[in-house]
């Protein structure tokens, strides 16, 4: 049985992949080629000097490391690893960027940059990790600061030790805020410190790649009125492991939260290096000219501590004349962890707060969208997100009604669903046909109707031909249930990949099975890794 995928993969010679999905062999890894990254702050090696990592071959993946399969699960065989960029091989990180990328040249006058980095009782290992490798990978002309800027925090290294480190590094500065104000207005403090031509934002658990700023300063150079982002890699919380993302764009869903959409087709073109157009910004790493980010009016200040800003921010861009690009040539680690370590000083829903402060303001009139003479938030719909106004259909006609006069996709695949970790099947819960119900593991029956899955086109994972297994887009930690098919994509889009994980677009995770597996065998979704616990074998 072969499976296309449709959506991650683009940009490149082939227009879509069709592999085998004979899941069951590929479980097999081969060994990591990169270094593993430890826990410790540290410097990478000197650009230009060190040892050539030896270059893998593309196309033969016992030669490819599982970051470079991983990549190529969701890009292209053939856009994978570029053997002349000695700068990148030398680097230390594992090599995310496209083949393409290294055609990529830059002025030689490129603007300067501000890096801003907030932080609230982050662990000053990772703080220094990401302040290190900017200073690593970074051209010394094109770094005119790094602004650390302390959201009050209360751990103890994070008070002499950082004040050790930042007399001694000329670019960094330090600005301690007296109480604790969140990051929407930490951010503002950064940026009125800030003297340089771009405002660069980082979380302060980040590790930036090889050549990472020069395409987000080339786009904001050709035009101040672009926003850039750079492909968002993923850092495991447990094992600090830097992998590959996906290409993937911003979205939000209804309830103003947001989501990762895959690129549609329109959005691409023949070359994969090219800037993609996003509707929204996950929020924390991108690029901003500076007097633009004032002129827009930065950040709105009413907005506390966490959640919302990164819409609010993004919608203003493209309402009030600007755009939001993500540059695939730029890429910057990030530690997705799976929970929040602090909460808000009043105890209070801040980003319930926050959403609807950015309902007011941009989804109604409202006198600063006529001061900066935006256009309205249906233009937006129109224009820059379409796929949210089809969505907006399928709530008003339930989709039942629609369903009726649409085809059913077709299913590509059936089968139990083994987890390769446990041995054992996925199932529901309770009965199969219960809207809400949880799924576990349980022992694989092949004469068992209810252990039936098909997979479809559309990337559902349908049982027994009934409910579809969903993500609550909300509350992302959350396991996966059976749902009623929806048929509009997102919580209920499954990507099967040859290295037989499930990935779920919306929230840009893997099935997992949970560890240590109880009797009662759950799953939960998790940062994507390469363990047994995350494959899955759909076998008839
Ligand atoms: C995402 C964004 C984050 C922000 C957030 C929504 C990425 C990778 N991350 O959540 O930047 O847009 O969505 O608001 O896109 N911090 C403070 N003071 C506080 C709370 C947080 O300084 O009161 C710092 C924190 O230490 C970190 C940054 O703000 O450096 C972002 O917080 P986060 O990492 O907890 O947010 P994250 O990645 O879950
Ligand atoms: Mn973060």
């Amino acid at each position: 049985m072969s499976l296309t995928l449709r959506y991650f993969c683009y940009g490149c010679l082939l227009s879509s992949v069709t592999w085998s999905s004979s899941c069951c062999s590929t479980s097999t890894w081969a060994p990591p080629t990169a270094a593993p990254l430890s826990n410790q702050p540290h410097r990478g090696p000197e650009r230009g000097g060190g040892r050539r990592a030896a270059a893998a071959p593309a196309n033969q993946d016992a030669e490819l490391s599982p970051e470079m399969v991983f990549q190529r699960d969701f890009v292209c065989s053939q856009d994978i690893f570029n053997e002349q960029d000695q700068q990148a091989a030398d680097s230390g990180i594992p090599q995310t960027r496209l083949l393409t990328c290294s055609f990529q040249s830059f002025s030689p006058s490129l603007p300067s940059a501000s890096v801003i980095i907030c932080f609230f009782n982050e662990a000053l290992s990772a703080l220094l990790r990401t302040v290190h490798s900017v200073l690593d990978r970074t051209p010394e002309l094109l770094l005119h600061e790094i602004i650390l800027v302390d959201d009050h925090s209360e751990l103890d290294d994070l008070k002499g030790a950082l004040e050790q480190f930042v007399s001694s590094e000329l670019k960094v500065k330090l600005v301690r805020n007296d109480k604790r104000e969140g990051l929407i207005r930490g951010r503002m403090i950064g940026a009125k410190h800030a003297t340089g031509d771009v405002l660069v934002f980082l979380d302060s658990h980040c590790e930036v790649n090889v050549l990472w700023l020069q395409p987000l300063l080339s786009l904001v150079s050709q035009d101040r009125r672009t926003v850039v982002c750079p492909v968002i890699d993923i850092i495991s919380a447990d094992t600090l492991k830097y992998s590959a993302s996906p290409i993937v764009r911003g979205g939000f869903n209804w309830g103003l939260h947001f989501r990762w959409d895959p690129v549609p087709p329109s959005e691409l073109g023949p070359d994969s290096s090219k800037p993609i157009r996003s509707p929204t910004m996950a929020g924390g790493l991108f690029a901003m000219d500076r007097s633009y980010f004032n002129e827009l009016g930065q950040y709105d200040p009413g907005m506390d501590i966490w959640g919302g800003e990164n819409l609010e921010l993004s919608f203003r861009i493209w309402m009030c004349g600007g755009q939001l690009l993500i540059a695939p040539c730029s890429r910057v680690g990030h530690i997705f962890r799976k929970r929040r370590p602090y909460g808000s000083p009043g105890g209070t829903d801040t980003m319930a707060h926050n959403s609807l402060r950015l309902a007011h303001v941009w989804m109604d009139e409202y006198k600063l969208r006529r001061k900066l003479q935006c256009r309205s938030f249906k233009w937006f719909l129109q224009n820059i997100y379409p796929e949210m106004s089809s969505t907006a259909l399928n709530h008003k006609n339930p989709p039942g009604l629609m369903n009726r006069n649409v085809r059913r996709p077709t299913v590509l695949q059936r089968g139990r669903l083994r987890n390769l970790g446990s041995g054992r099947c996925l199932v529901a819960q309770g009965r199969p046909t219960q809207k809400g119900g949880a799924v576990v593991l349980r022992s694989c029956d092949p004469q068992d109707q209810e252990q039936e899955w098909a997979l479809d086109e559309e990337g559902q994972l349908v049982l027994s031909g009934l409910l579809c297994l969903d993500v609550s887009e909300v509350r992302t930690s959350d396991p996966p249930r059976l749902m009623k098919c929806h048929g509009s994509g997102g919580s209920q889009q499954w990507n099967l990949s040859k290295s037989s994980r499930l990935y779920q677009v919306s929230v840009g995770q893997c099935l997992s099975m949970s560890e240590p597996m109880g009797p009662k065998g759950y799953v939960s979704m998790a940062i994507c890794d390469q363990s047994e616990a995350q494959q899955w074998c759909l076998e008839s």
